[in-house]
C-alpha cells in the first residue's frame, strides 16, 4: 500500500500536536480561519492510513464537488485520499468524481481516516457510516443538536452557500494556489449547485 510516513507534506510543515478535541467553527471570522483547521487536522491523518472523503446519500453538485476537491487536494499533497463512493451519481456528476480515486462502500477499509463533505450531521452520510469516528466534518447547513456529536473537528459554517465555499475558505488558509482545475470546477460546481446558479 502507499505510504506516506516518510512523505510530509511539501507545502505546510509537520505542526504540533495540538489538541483538535473538538474544534467549532460555527461563525465566519478571520479568526476562525487563521485558524487553519486544515494544518491542524492533516498531520493526524498523515500515517500512511486511507483517509476517505466522504458525502451525504444521494449526492448533489455540491456533495461531489466537495468531495472532488478535498480528495484532488488531498492526493495533490501525497495523502492516500479516496472518494468514499456509497450511492449512485447522475452522469454529469461522474464526469467530476472520476477525477480522482475511488473507493465503494463494500471495500472500505475500516481502519481508515473520514472527512465527511456537506454533511454536518450523521444522519446524511450512509447507514453503515453513523457509528464511525469521522476527524473533521466541513458543512455550510444549520447545526443539529444530533450533528453536534458527529466527527472530532466540526467545520460548520451555515451562512456559507455551500460546502464548497466553505472548502474554498479552508483551501486558501492552508496556502492553496488555485492552480488546479480540477479542484477549481469541482469547486465551482457545488458553488452553482447549491446557489441556482448564483
Ligand atoms: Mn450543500
Amino acid at each position: 500500500m502507499e505510504t506516506v510516513a516518510d512523505n510530509p507534506l511539501p507545502h505546510e510543515p509537520p505542526l504540533s500536536d495540538a489538541p483538535c478535541n473538538p474544534v467549532h467553527l460555527t461563525k465566519r471570522s478571520s479568526v476562525a480561519f487563521a485558524d487553519n483547521v486544515l494544518s491542524k487536522v492533516l498531520p493526524s491523518l498523515n500515517d500512511g492510513r486511507p483517509i476517505y472523503i466522504v458525502t451525504h446519500e444521494r449526492p448533489d453538485g455540491d456533495a461531489i464537488g466537495s468531495q472532488t476537491a478535498l480528495t484532488r487536494y488531498l492526493r495533490n499533497l501525497h495523502l492516500p485520499a479516496f472518494a468514499l463512493c456509497t450511492d449512485k451519481i447522475s452522469e454529469t456528476l461522474r464526469s467530476f468524481l472520476d477525477n480522482v480515486p475511488q473507493c465503494p462502500l463494500s471495500e472500505c477499509n475500516l481502519e481508515a481516516h473520514r472527512i465527511a463533505v456537506d454533511a454536518g450531521d450523521a444522519s446524511r452520510v450512509a447507514e453503515a457510516l453513523r457509528g464511525c469516528s469521522f476527524e473533521l466534518v466541513i458543512d455550510h447547513h444549520p447545526e443539529t443538536e444530533a450533528g453536534t456529536t458527529f466527527g472530532t473537528c466540526r467545520c460548520i459554517q451555515p451562512h456559507q452557500s455551500s460546502a464548497c465555499e466553505v472548502l474554498t475558505d479552508l483551501l486558501e488558509a492552508h496556502g492553496y494556489l488555485f492552480d488546479d482545475p480540477v479542484i477549481n470546477d469541482a469547486l465551482y460546481l457545488g458553488l452553482i449547485s447549491d446557489t441556482g446558479k448564483f
